[in-house]
């Protein structure tokens, strides 16, 4: 599909710098990414199951407007165009996720077994991403479990952990030889934490204890899952993704300083730790998962890469201050703080031996229109662009960065906010289903043109 380039000269003259580009390349991977339930619509069709987040959005007050992705982007009919978008961008990889309950309709909790259709859909869409010169980079779990898990308790019991290393097999012996990575799970705290204790996601929970048991189990079924995944053969990098945020302490006060510790070690250090050192963080004791012996050795499994998702950053404050905010805040009130992707990058540098890393999830919300058949996002220009160049500091400095997706190709269902914040390089009238490539889509499109130009040039592969 030809996508032109009418980028307005201001924009154009912030690309990025010479140095960000000869940092980020040549074996960059430059990707975009979404997830299943947040594009795919086709609820209730080709044969796919209920997920607790079909039944979270028909419960009235959980998601604003009491939107839903039953239709979302239709992405199950329209990722053609789809692919052809991330293609035409310049990108050399797609980051998505695999609908359980469109595979296994009731997640192995019954006898409904495996959805040929729903493992098509998927099989056709790798396939496109491959012929289209994309690398697939799957994700098997971002939150959309079958509801008839969810019957019998979801992730607070021990088997969910074993059904899901079932499923991470089957889809591995599935798709394994076509796909560039396989992620287990996307942001577990968001699970644990707003699925299971402030009952901002699906299921809707409000219990510490359901929460800390579900962080335990996601992370056992990690464990399992890359167990069965290798002793099946699949030999695509095997990682997970975490979401992680830098903590900033509003001053050098003890107890500031203590409040940012502790907010980082409840965020990352309860997640991270568990995976590359095998043992929960100390300071984090007021969560007490029951466990079985052998679990933790079980979820340190090596890892090929691990996953970064970053946002914004902890601002902790023992008197409740508000963050200065210098660069702003998103439409989702986050704040724009690109310098803590490096210092996050750096810390986790310096206190682990990490795998090597890929940023696979940073973008902002933005109140974005359609004007004149054009979408000028520059506010989200700037935001990549800044932290682009967080990035490139952070590899400079020493870590091991791989790979950069941005969220997100498409707006999309934002979860309990609906379809009120837009994410995408890609706009979408979800009226019409018509896609408009953003002004921040053609920016990227020239940086990766130049990128590409340059590798020519240099002979690099
Ligand atoms: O849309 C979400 C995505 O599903 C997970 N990471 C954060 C994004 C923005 O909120």
């Amino acid at each position: 599909m030809p996508i032109a380039s009418p980028l307005a000269e201001t924009t154009a003259q912030r690309l990025l710098s010479d140095r960000v580009r000869a940092c980020l390349g040549p074996d960059f991977v430059w990707g975009v990414a979404t997830s299943s339930y947040q594009i795919e619509g086709g609820v209730g069709q080709g044969g796919r199951g209920e997920s607790i987040w079909d039944r979270f959005c028909a419960t009235p007050g959980k998601v604003r407007n009491g939107d839903s992705g039953r239709i979302a982007c239709d992405h199950v009919n329209r990722w053609p165009e789809d692919l052809d978008l991330i293609q035409a961008g310049g990108f050399g990889a797609y980051r998505f996720s695999i609908a359980w309950p469109r595979v296994q309709p009731d997640g192995g909790a019954g006898s409904a077994g495996w959805n040929s259709e729903g493992l098509g859909f998927y099989d056709r869409l790798v396939d496109g991403m491959l012929e289209r010169g994309l690398a697939p980079h799957a994700t098997l779990y971002h939150w959309d479990l079958p509801q008839a898990l969810q019957d019998v308790g979801g992730w607070t019991v021990r088997e969910t952990a074993q059904r899901f290393a079932d499923y991470a097999e089957q889809m591995g012996r599935r798709l394994g030889d076509r796909l560039a990575s396989l992620s287990t799970h996307n942001e577990p705290w968001c699970t644990a934490i707003l699925g299971h204790l402030t009952g901002q996601f699906a299921p809707g929970w409000t219990d510490e204890g359901a929460m800390a048991q579900t962080s335990h189990h996601l992370l056992l079924s990690h464990g399992l899952a890359l167990q069965a995944l290798r002793a099946a053969g699949v030999s695509c990098p095997l990682g997970i993704v975490l979401n992680m945020s830098s903590a900033s302490a509003a001053s050098d006060d003890p107890a500031d300083v203590r409040l940012a510790e502790r907010e980082y070690a409840r965020m990352v250090r309860w997640f991270i730790e568990p995976l590359l050192l095998g043992r929960y963080p100390p300071e984090a004791e007021w969560l007490a998962p029951m466990q079985r012996e052998g679990d933790m050795a079980l979820i340190a499994q090596p890892l090929d890469f691990l996953g970064v998702n970053y946002y914004t950053r902890i601002w902790a404050s023992s008197q409740g201050l508000p963050a200065p905010r210098p660069h702003g805040v998103t439409d989702m009130g986050w704040e724009i703080y690109p310098s803590g992707l490096s210092e996050l990058l750096l810390r986790l540098h310096s206190d682990y031996r990490l795998p090597p890393v890929m940023i696979t999830e940073n973008g902002m919300a933005n109140p974005d229109s359609v004007q004149a058949g054009r979408v000028p996002d520059l506010a989200r220009i700037d935001y990549l662009r800044q932290h682009l160049e967080a990035l490139a500091d952070a590899k400079a400095a020493g870590v091991d960065l791989r790979g950069y997706f941005a969220w997100s190709l498409l707006d999309n269902f934002e979860w309990d906010s609906g379809y009120g914040k837009r994410f995408g390089l890609v706009h979408v009238d979800y009226a019409t289903q018509v896609r408009t490539p953003k002004d921040s889509y053609r920016w990227m499109q020239q940086n990766l043109k130049q990128v590409k130009q340059e590798v020519g040039t240099t002979g690099a592969s």
